[in-house]
């Protein structure tokens, strides 16, 4: 078994210690950041998404798959990676629900997407500005209250105003395809594995 399928199932199994010296010692070999990331990381949290999709693994189980990749994304911080895309992300105005986002940012993160994530409250004017001040390529918005999801239209609406091209991805409990297309978002996800498959198609169309 290589070093990086090693570090794959350190991730996997949520194994912060082992996932922590695993990609100490592939930088070590002198693996480079982006193969670690791809090819264990990454690779981890695919198969971490398809196993909550299938509902093999619960929130918890996604939480420490996510804490053992920070740790192991924490020592790559410095390296130089190739990161697919840039996302500015965070949870919409008046809304202070993150477990859905974070999930959805550490899969992002774990994709290769350089991520800026805005936490919770979000104005459309600070997405605005953080698109602009990070020349993002994605803005994800969650939202998890119906009074909030509101907020999503006016931030799509803020982004085309100031003439970005940015494309828009949004999800949460209460979101869904039809909504995405009313307020003209790009795209939309019902779960953090599928933020990653969406925001990658996103990147190229
Ligand atoms: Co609140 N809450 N909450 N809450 N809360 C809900 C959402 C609610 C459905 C509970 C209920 O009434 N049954 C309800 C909303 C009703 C509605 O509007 N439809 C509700 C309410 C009403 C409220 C308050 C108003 C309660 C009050 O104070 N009276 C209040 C609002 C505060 C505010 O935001 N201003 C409130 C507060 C809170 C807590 C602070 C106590 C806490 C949040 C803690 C935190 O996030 N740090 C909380 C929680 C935990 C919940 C429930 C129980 C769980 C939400 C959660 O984390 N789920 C929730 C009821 C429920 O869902 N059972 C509820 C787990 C998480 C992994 O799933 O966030 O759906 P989720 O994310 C998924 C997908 O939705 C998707 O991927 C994720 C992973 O697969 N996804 C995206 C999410 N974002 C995405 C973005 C994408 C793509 C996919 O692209 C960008």
């Amino acid at each position: 078994m290589t070093i990086l399928d090693q570090l794959k199932d350190a991730v996997i199994s949520g194994n912060r210690d082992q996932a922590r010296t695993l990609t100490q010692q592939a930088l070590s070999e002198g693996l480079d950041a982006k193969m670690i990331v791809v090819d264990g990381i990454s690779a981890a949290m695919e198969v971490v998404g398809e196993k909550f999709r299938t509902n093999e693994f619960f929130v918890p189980e996604l939480l420490i798959a996510q804490r053992a990749m920070k740790a192991s994304l924490k020592l790559l911080s410095g390296e130089a990676v190739d990161y697919i895309g840039t996302v500015v992300i965070g949870t919409v105005k008046g809304d202070l629900h993150d477990i859905g986002k974070n999930l959805v940012a550490a899969m992002l993160e774990g994709a290769g997407f350089k991520v800026v994530d805005l936490g919770v409250d979000v104005s459309s004017e600070q997405f605005v500005q953080a698109a602009k001040d990070h020349s993002a390529h994605l803005v994800a918005m969650s939202a998890l209250l119906t009074t909030t999801m509101g907020s999503m239209r006016d931030t799509v609406s803020a982004l085309s105003a100031a003439g970005l091209s940015t494309k828009v991805i949004i999800g949460g409990a209460p979101v869904t395809q039809s909504y995405a297309e009313e307020i003209k978002a790009d795209g939309y996800a019902p779960d953090a594995a599928s933020a990653v498959s969406v925001g990658k198609s996103l990147l190229h169309a």
